[in-house]
């Protein structure tokens, strides 16, 4: 038997099955029932993505069916296995769709099945930065469940996302390993179909960041070939219809790599036996070109980025450090080099051997550095990046900055013998991996000792951190000489140019002028340029002829003019990673903001998701814009449409968190008290007559400006 009669044997058998249970969906609810996967815009993903046809209705499924009937016949005349495989791909998706039926909530704890646009959202800016190198598929049950665990660990421990499918979540269950998308294991589903809900992931990665129109299957293909560094690893024994889904996989280019020996043909690069399972992970990286950022750190517990979102419960933790409740403080100081002693770690206080199970203390870590390249304004940058750090060490968890962190340390990891030094080496290995361009010497004091932590905080990093926002409060995009390109999200989003000023960050919400700037210093040639602003052609709308000229060239002659202020005249384009987006509300003359974790409605009858799709792959639309969360209590935030007035809504926590900011501007720029009071949110309306009523009861601004358009 050939591959080919394989892959069309899987296609009919999964096709028989798909007709089936659409026929018994029908027979149960009736051809309107409506059918769709939770949270996404893109409603059915993937075969959107293959025919630019949304399927809504059980009707329209079985319509749906039809095509993809006509696509695997004409395939299997064609003799394209590959095609025949994607076209199995979409009957899988129709079967996981008929899960989610009647808003059944068919996936429990740990399996995931359909994940939500946002998560894609989510994955935009580690993919582009490499702090996630690429996506495993895992598919079926290893030979042993310590191969299988190993396996998933060799991967986590890279940074590597991994999703599984079948007997290997038990497998991990069974050796007790936490998953979840916080640790970067996500367990999809045990039903072989499960593994489409990680192809939609790609597909829509196509949609949302690479402006691929839906129904252009062959860029759609390509976009996922070049952009998306997923790959499979499918176990044995592979049934028919593995091996057609896996045909599908290569279609989009995701190498299968397999320990199966029987009846399989070996396709170079693409199909490829191993079978020493310890082998698959060097082999896949391999395969699939990926390549590993090594940091080697001397600790007695991993340290990698999978680790990142790792939660420590109380009853886990070995103890904590809690700044609200005790003096705290972290703090990166400029020294000279003759006082700064290279990879010299010094605690000064208790260890934690010394410190009482579950109790709660002070931490103060200073980390010196010296460096002919370093400027004080690196420092916040710095600093903040002293988050993701310690929260990569396995078994220990970090939240707040300056001098409100949180850090826990866990029983396990304490076990394993992780002390407060490595706190400092981590701190140390990082800075110097990753600012090698500015830090020549680095040395880290970590105060445990009360009374130190209280000096620290108070006579040392407070006044600094004052200082700071002071910096900060003068910087504004008047005050400086040059704004910077960002141009990372261009893996996905080839045409998308971010222009970053002191009053707008990326709309990804991790790039700020003052990173900007450093990410210059570090990589002259990297994916911040320095844009000047010596041609002003509209100071209102914050159009510059040089800011033209740079769009115009990093976007390769996709873009001509992008104003920083406008969203309705040649706003700025979105990637697709946005922490916010923005969208006209007709009926108030203002705009509607939804943040990236805000899963209810809006005013706009859209939700994230649904007002997410009308942006994104770096093309402009006038009415809606992606920024990040700090923009919205920026003064240039649609400064040319009349400013914050114009907001008139926004999810309740996005208004709480970024209310203090937002009254401040609003006091400044309006002598309005309390704005975000006359701001409505889901608690008084999602929809139009709701929020105008409101918007009217609080004498609103926005109701007496000008319509927008
Ligand atoms: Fe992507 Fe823009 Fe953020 Fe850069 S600033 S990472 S281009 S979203
Ligand atoms: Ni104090
Ligand atoms: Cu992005």
């Amino acid at each position: 038997m050939t591959l080919f009669d394989r892959v069309f044997g899987g296609n009919d058998a999964v096709y028989g099955l798909t007709e089936g249970a659409i026929d018994g969906a029908i027979a149960q609810y009736g051809e309107d029932k409506a059918v769709s996967f939770p949270n996404t815009a893109y409603s059915l993903p993937c075969y959107y993505a293959v025919t630019g046809t949304k399927v809504t209705t059980l009707k329209e499924l079985k319509e749906a069916l039809g095509v993809v009937k006509t696509l695997m016949t004409r395939e299997k005349r064609l003799n394209d296995a590959f095609m025949s495989g994607v076209a199995t791909a979409l009957c899988a998706e129709f079967i996981e769709v008929l899960k989610y039926i009647d808003g059944a909530t068919p996936y429990e704890e740990p399996c995931y099945g359909h994940l939500a646009d946002a998560v894609i959202r989510e994955l935009g800016v580690p993919l582009v930065t490499g702090d996630i190198p690429g996506v495993a598929v895992i598919l079926g049950s290893a030979p042993t469940t310590e191969e299988g665990v190993a396996l998933v660990k060799s991967y986590q421990a890279q940074g590597i996302l991994v999703t599984l499918v079948g007997g290997i979540i038990d497998q991990v269950a069974e050796a007790g390993m936490k998953t979840g998308a916080n640790v970067r294991v996500i367990p999809l589903g045990k039903d072989v179909t499960a593994v489409i809900h990680v192809v939609s992931v790609a597909l829509r990665a196509a949609l949302i960041f690479g402006n691929v129109t839906p129904g252009d299957a062959g860029t759609l293909m390509k976009y996922t070939m070049d952009r998306v560094p997923a790959f499979v690893n499918a176990f044995k024994p592979l049934d028919d219809v593995i091996v057609a889904c896996g045909a599908g996989a290569i279609a989009l280019g995701f190498p299968v790599i397999t320990n199966e020996t029987e009846n399989i043909f070996r396709v170079p690069k693409s199909l490829i036996v191993q079978e020493d399972v310890e082998k698959f992970n060097a082999t896949s990286l391999e395969a699939r070109d990926i390549k590993i950022k090594i940091t080697n750190i001397d600790i007695p517990v991993a340290f990698a980025s999978a680790f990142e979102g790792e939660i420590i419960r109380r009853k886990d933790m070995q103890v904590e450090f809690d700044g609200s409740r005790v003096d705290c403080a972290e703090l990166v100081q400029t020294c000279d080099a003759s006082e700064v002693e290279d990879h010299k770690i010094t605690v000064v206080g208790p260890e934690v051997d010394d410190m009482e199970l579950g109790s709660k203390n002070s931490i103060a870590y200073v980390v010196k550095v010296a460096g002919k390249n370093m400027q004080a304004d690196f420092e916040p940058v710095i600093e903040r990046k002293f988050h993701n750090y310690i929260n990569c060490i396995e078994g220990v968890y970090h939240t707040g900055q300056r001098d409100m962190q949180r850090i826990r340390i866990s029983i396990d990891a304490f076990n394993a013998g992780f002390k407060i030094k490595h706190i400092g080496e981590v701190l140390y290995a990082s800075v110097k991996n990753e600012f090698d361009a500015v830090v020549d010497k680095c040395e880290v004091v970590i105060y445990t000792d009360p009374a130190e932590c209280t000096r620290v905080r108070h006579e040392v990093a407070i006044p600094i951190f004052d200082k700071r926002d002071e910096r900060l409060d003068t910087l504004t995009d008047e005050s400086v000489d040059v704004y910077y390109s960002c141009i990372l999200c261009q893996a996905f989003s080839p045409s998308h140019v971010c222009v970053v000023t002191p009053e707008r960050l990326g709309l990804c919400g991790a790039v700020s002028w003052l990173d900007a700037k450093a990410t210059h210093q570090l990589d002259p040639n990297g994916p911040c340029q320095v844009i000047t602003k010596e041609r002003p052609i509209d100071e209102n709308l914050g159009s510059y002829e040089d800011v033209d000229e740079a769009v115009q060239k990093f976007s390769q002659g996709a873009l001509e003019h992008v104003t920083l202020y406008s969203i309705m005249q040649d706003p700025m384009t979105s990637c697709g990673c946005f922490e916010c987006i923005c969208g006209i509300e007709p009926f108030s003359n203002g705009v509607v903001i939804a943040n990236r974790e805000y899963a209810g409605m809006t005013p706009l009858g859209m939700t994230f998701p649904e007002m997410a799709s009308m942006t994104g792959g770096g093309v402009q639309t006038p009415g809606f814009m992606g920024h990040g969360k700090h923009f919205i209590s920026s003064k240039k935030f649609m400064k040319a449409e009349g400013g914050i007035e114009r907001i008139v809504w926004m999810p309740k926590e996005l208004k709480e968190f970024v209310a203090e900011r937002l009254n401040k501007t609003a006091q400044e720029l309006y002598g309005i008290e309390n704005f975000t009071d006359m701001i409505g949110d889901e608690t008084v309306a999602t929809d139009p007559e709701a929020l105008v009523e409101y918007l009217t009861e609080k004498g609103h601004p926005a109701l007496a400006m000008d319509p927008m358009m």
